[in-house]
């Protein structure tokens, strides 16, 4: 048979869902929605253009400057070399061999944070750690963009992994539909962002359940700068950005002061209310946290913190609080403080109540299944103890040997001589980016594997091009889903890439640790060697699926783990006994005053929730930036990913800027309007969409364009990290502080 005429359909998997394909002539020309899905996502529309793009990485790639002279400074503005495949290796290898014997291992970061794409075994970060791990270890990376912040802090507070607390022990939805009355949702719950889930969602069902909520009666309320940030149907407070740990105080103090506090809940369950309290009344600080005080502070006014505070005591009330509130400087605050709201009310650890995270984040959020084994490629051990915070690397490249604090330990940073980046974006996802590119100048070599020339890959040195997921067989399965998909290879590479597999295989094998790196298999042999296993144990478990090639030739199955378990099996049993079931903080309840973090002596994370503003919010507001700019995600894509088949589009970029009328009108802007956005650090140039949806004062740039600034000092197609601001949270997190940021916008004409 012909195989390069063959016409066919077939379904695969990603990290926004599954969706048919169809073939021809080894093309992708189109892609549709798959049956079982209910809001199918339209991200896949772009698939075809994507797939087969002039932005793709044809051949491997070494940059002029570094190829002739080995010189740095080039990065971002010289050409690229194509070279044939061996040489490449054999230079990519040299150079890593000449790295680790001159430098160690430790000098080598592979943190190399991103989502890559979705499938088991092609997972770009599992194969770069794996490589580097055999070839003597790296420098990696803890925590992640999304929630780091909240991994560091939740912990202390409920004794838990953030993580577990998220996919395991959270409410799941049958239950808050079945028990919640009032849902208080801080950042809303967006069916937007739950389009995507790492590793895939097949069926989108957020946006059901809010309508089930809303249709049965919920009282739901949206408390942030947006009204699109929850579905229509859904109350809105919008308050500032970055102020709602005051917001969280003041319905705290309006319930002790009303007598509404649960004080038998917080004694039998909770330790230090006693330390938190003073503060919280103003008895050690001379500030009772009173809705006069917030109301300025937030922006809502105090009778409305008043009746939301009795609303949420009188009935069943579920908190909830999106990921993008850590996201900000002191980000632990609204995460702690929200847990002793929540243990003021009395209510964790009922069904349909209490404090939840990210229920819009992610589309596995929320969802309840039976846990089922997983099925993952081993990444061998790193022999490299040195880990940074994830969003810390621009300090870390900017300053080797200095010492920077982090959830009680102090140490230094690395040396780095060589970065390592497989699956990631950061000249997408990094704050500050004009000075990211400063750091980026530090390391004597960058390497990347990359399908597409993106901005990352246009400021290395030795560009790999990588397949994407179509090019290649995998197997498609995530924890927080139940489908299990045969991701069959579509199409042919594209131009030379090959699988990162192969490229690891290729350089371990150079360096004399090729049987370390691929124990003599190939990926094929892989993929039976990780589905026979994952096969066996689900078989154990009770859960009958075909073999491999019965999986290839149904291409999908739905898995018999959906359960309508409600998700308190954490809080559940220490409701119930603590004694017995105590949580695992060092006083086995709930922490609202942790001696451990009082300990640590930060000045920016003290020992309760505290209000500590921002260094840059609507409270700090100045002439220069009077306007507050949240970085949230893009509807019409997963971060950077498919950016040049999407800049195609007409209109598409620069990317759309919301705004708020009379913001607009100040600086005669109308909606279309080509705009400049800017601060200190940067500018980007942006589309006005003039809307009321948002806060006055509050401008909305989403994430997802790539950084492109030819020189001029404008990025060209708005990516607001030109913007924000690279500090950690606090010294206690370090996580990502994307949405704290001040910013003016200007008419830019053509
Ligand atoms: N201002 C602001 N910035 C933010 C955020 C914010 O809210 N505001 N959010 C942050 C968050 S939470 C996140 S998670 C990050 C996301 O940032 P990233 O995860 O870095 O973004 P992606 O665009 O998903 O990057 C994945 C890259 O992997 C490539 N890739 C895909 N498949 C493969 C493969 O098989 N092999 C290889 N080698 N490469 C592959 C894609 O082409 C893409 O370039 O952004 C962060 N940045
Ligand atoms: N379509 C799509 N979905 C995605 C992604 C994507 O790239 N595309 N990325 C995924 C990833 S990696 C992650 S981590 C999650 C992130 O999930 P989230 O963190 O929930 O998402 P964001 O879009 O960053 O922010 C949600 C909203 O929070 C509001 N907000 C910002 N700052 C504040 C604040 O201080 N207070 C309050 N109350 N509200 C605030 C903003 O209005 C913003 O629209 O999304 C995931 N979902
Ligand atoms: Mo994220």
């Amino acid at each position: 048979m012909d195989d390069t005429a063959a016409r066919f359909t077939r379904i695969t998997s990603s990290h926004w869902g599954a969706f048919e394909v169809d073939v021809e002539n080894d093309r992708i020309v189109a892609t549709r929605p798959f049956s079982g899905d209910t809001h199918p996502s339209r991200i896949p529309d772009i698939i075809p253009q994507a797939v087969h793009h002039r932005s793709r990485v044809a051949r491997p790639s070494i940059r002029r400057g570094w190829l002739d002279t080995r010189e740095r400074s080039g990065r971002g503005t010289d050409d690229f070399v194509e070279l044939p495949w061996d040489e490449t290796l054999d230079i990519a290898a040299a150079e890593i061999d000449r790295i680790r014997k001159t430098h160690g291992n430790e000098a080598i970061f592979g943190g190399s944070y991103g989502w890559s794409s979705a499938g088991r075994f092609h997972h770009a970060q599992s194969q770069v750690h794996r490589f580097l791990n055999s070839i003597g270890g790296y420098v990696a990376s803890f925590g992640s963009y999304s929630t780091g912040c909240a991994q560091s802090i939740m912990p202390h507070v409920f004794g838990i992994d953030f993580l577990s607390l998220l996919y395991q022990h959270q409410e799941g939805w049958h239950s808050i539909h079945d028990h919640t009355e009032t849902l208080v949702m801080f950042g809303g719950i967006n069916p937007k962002n739950a389009q995507v889930s790492m590793g895939g969602v097949t069926d989108h069902d957020t946006a059901s359940w809010m309508q089930r909520c809303l249709a049965k009666g919920m009282y739901c309320l949206n408390v942030g700068p947006q009204r699109s940030d929850a579905p229509e149907g859904c109350d809105w407070l919008p308050v500032r950005p970055g102020s709602d740990t005051a917001l969280m105080l003041a319905l705290a103090y309006v319930l002790e002061s009303e007598g509404l506090t649960d004080h038998a809940f917080l004694d039998r369950y909770t330790e230090g209310f006693a330390r938190f309290r003073p503060y919280l009344m103003g008895e050690s600080d001379g500030t009772p946290k009173t809705p006069e005080w917030a109301a300025p502070l937030c922006g809502a006014e105090p009778d409305t913190i008043r009746d939301l505070a009795r609303r949420m005591a009188r009935t069943r009330t579920l908190i909830t609080v999106a990921w993008s509130l850590q996201r900000g400087e002191h980000g632990e605050q609204p995460y702690w403080m929200s847990a002793v709201l929540a243990a003021m009310l009395g209510q964790i650890g009922r069904p349909g109540s209490g404090v939840g995270y990210g229920y819009g984040a992610i589309g596995g959020v929320g969802k309840t299944l039976d846990a089922m084994s997983g099925m993952t490629f081993s990444q061998l051990s790193n022999p490299v103890q040195t880990r940074i915070p994830v969003a810390r690397i621009a300090d870390m490249l900017r300053n080797p040997g200095q010492l920077y604090d982090f959830n009680g330990q102090c140490t230094p940073y690395p040396d780095i001589r060589l970065i390592y980046w497989a699956g990631g974006n950061p000249y997408h996802h990094h704050q500050d980016l004009n000075a990211l590119h400063e750091a980026w100048q530090q390391p004597e070599t960058i390497i990347v594997n990359e399908p597409w020339w993106t901005a990352t890959a246009k400021r290395a040195d030795i560009v790999f091009p990588a397949t994407t997921p179509y090019e290649r067989e995998d197997i498609g399965r995530s924890s927080l889903d139940d489908h299990l998909f045969h991701m069959p290879r579509l199409v042919s590479p594209v131009g030379e890439a090959r699988d990162d597999y192969a490229i690891f295989a290729a350089l371990a094998e150079r360096v004399g640790e090729g049987e370390v790196f691929s124990e003599g298999r190939s990926a094929d042999d892989w993929i039976e060697i990780l589905y026979a296993d994952f096969r066996e144990r689900a078989v154990a478990q009770g859960i009958d699926i075909p073999d491999l090639d019965g999986l290839r030739q149904q291409n999908w199955i739905k898995l018999p783990i959906r359960s309508e378990r409600i998700g308190h099996s954490y809080f559940g049993p220490f409701r119930a006994d603590p004694a017995r079931a105590p949580l695992g903080t060092p006083s086995g309840r709930i922490e609202i005053f942790s001696e451990t973090i009082d300990g640590f002596g930060y000045e920016d994370c003290p020992g309760h929730p505290v209000w500590l503003p921002p260094s840059e919010w609507l409270g700090s507001a100045n002439a220069e930036t009077p306007l507050h700019l949240v970085s949230p995600q893009p509807g019409d894509k997963l971060h950077s990913q498919l950016e040049s088949a999407l800049a195609d589009v007409p209109g598409a970029r620069p990317a759309p800027l919301v705004i708020h009328p009379d913001d607009a009108a100040l600086r005669q802007i109308e909606s279309g309007d080509l705009l400049r956005v800017f601060n200190a650090r940067g500018a980007c140039r942006a589309r006005a969409q003039v809307s009321q949806d948002i806060r006055p004062g509050v401008v909305a740039l989403p994430t997802g364009a790539w950084y492109s600034d030819p020189g001029g000092n404008i990025d060209l197609d708005g990516n607001p990290n030109v913007l924000t601001k690279d500090v950690g949270t606090s010294k206690l997190g370090q996580g990502c502080s994307a949405h704290t940021a001040l910013v003016e916008v200007a008419r830019l004409d053509p």
